[in-house]
């Protein structure tokens, strides 16, 4: 199937942030499509990517992640 990742973000409080959230992670090399749930804090990622780059992408970007297993 398509590889598909989770994280949980903290620290987003509007559609702004969620907008900005996907577009941090659709920039990371390998990631064809983000999109993020804003009630949970959930990021749903699909592409060939490592886990961890979708986490350091976004704890530089000021809003902290950690991978969902
Ligand atoms: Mo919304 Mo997020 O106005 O930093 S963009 S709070």
């Amino acid at each position: 199937g398509v590889p598909l990742q989770r994280l949980q973000v903290q620290g987003a409080t509007c559609g702004g942030c969620v907008r900005s959230i996907e577009q941090t992670l659709r920039s990371v090399s390998g990631v064809t499509e983000a999109c993020m749930d804003l009630a949970t804090g959930v990021a749903s990622v699909v592409g060939a990517v490592e886990a961890n780059a979708l986490k350091e992408a976004l704890n530089q970007s000021g809003f902290p992640a950690t991978v969902i297993k």
